[in-house]
């Protein structure tokens, strides 16, 4: 399997999950301003829709969007702890935290990166993200195991200090993090996206 992926993106999620599930495979590095990785490769042949991250099977076929490779890559390894069971209630709610983060808080944090924007914008933009992270702070279930709403999550938050925000104004969040930053796995991920 090759993940494509780029430092300081959601793709961080796709990332570990590979290593906590121990997948081999190998880790392709797109510039995502001009769309090439390293040697020359157009990623666009590979994602036409311009994101990472994109995991192409040994077989060829190529698999998009955050939260469905999380869930492809869990189905490799089911039981590994990272997802109940499907049919369960606790699948429903992963599914929900999955698609929670997806649509809203990586969306509204990624539109943070464009400091150019007019400051009325930007300012109405963290309204809405502050609203959606307090509601996170409010429910975060800490004795929750790690699974794959808390490797995308982890990513999503990763971007706070990049976008100019504090993740310490929500302490609980924060201190997760902090504490998911120590898994070996994320540790792995991490060094192999800035290597
Ligand atoms: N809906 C896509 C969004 C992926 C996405 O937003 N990727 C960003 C990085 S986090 C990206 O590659 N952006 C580059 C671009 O838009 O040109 C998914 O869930 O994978």
């Amino acid at each position: 399997m090759k993940l494509y992926f780029a430092p300081n993106t959601c793709s961080l999620a796709s990332h570990i999950v590979l290593e906590e599930l121990g997948l081999p495979h190998q880790a392709v590095k797109v510039n995502n301003q001009t769309k090439r990785t390293a040697d020359g490769e157009d990623h666009l042949t590979i994602n036409p829709k311009g994101h990472v991250a994109a995991l192409v099977r040994d077989d060829g076929e190529v698999i998009t969007e955050a939260p469905v490779i999380l869930q492809y890559l869990e189905s490799l390894k089911p039981g590994a702890g990272l997802a109940p069971p499907a049919g369960s209630l606790e699948r429903w709610r992963l599914l929900e935290r999955l698609n929670f983060i997806g649509s809203e808080l990586h969306p509204k944090v990624a539109l943070l990166f464009n400091r150019d924007w007019p400051e009325a914008v930007l300012q109405g933009a963290r309204e809405k993200l502050f609203k959606r992270v307090d509601y996170l702070e409010n429910t975060l279930d800490s004795q929750q195991p790690f699974d794959l709403s808390g490797a995308y999550l982890f990513a999503v938050l990763g971007w706070f200090k990049l976008v100019g925000l504090e993740l310490s104004q929500w302490p609980r969040l924060h201190a997760w993090h902090q504490a998911t930053a120590q898994r070996p796995a994320v540790e792995r991920a991490l060094a192999a996206q800035t290597a």
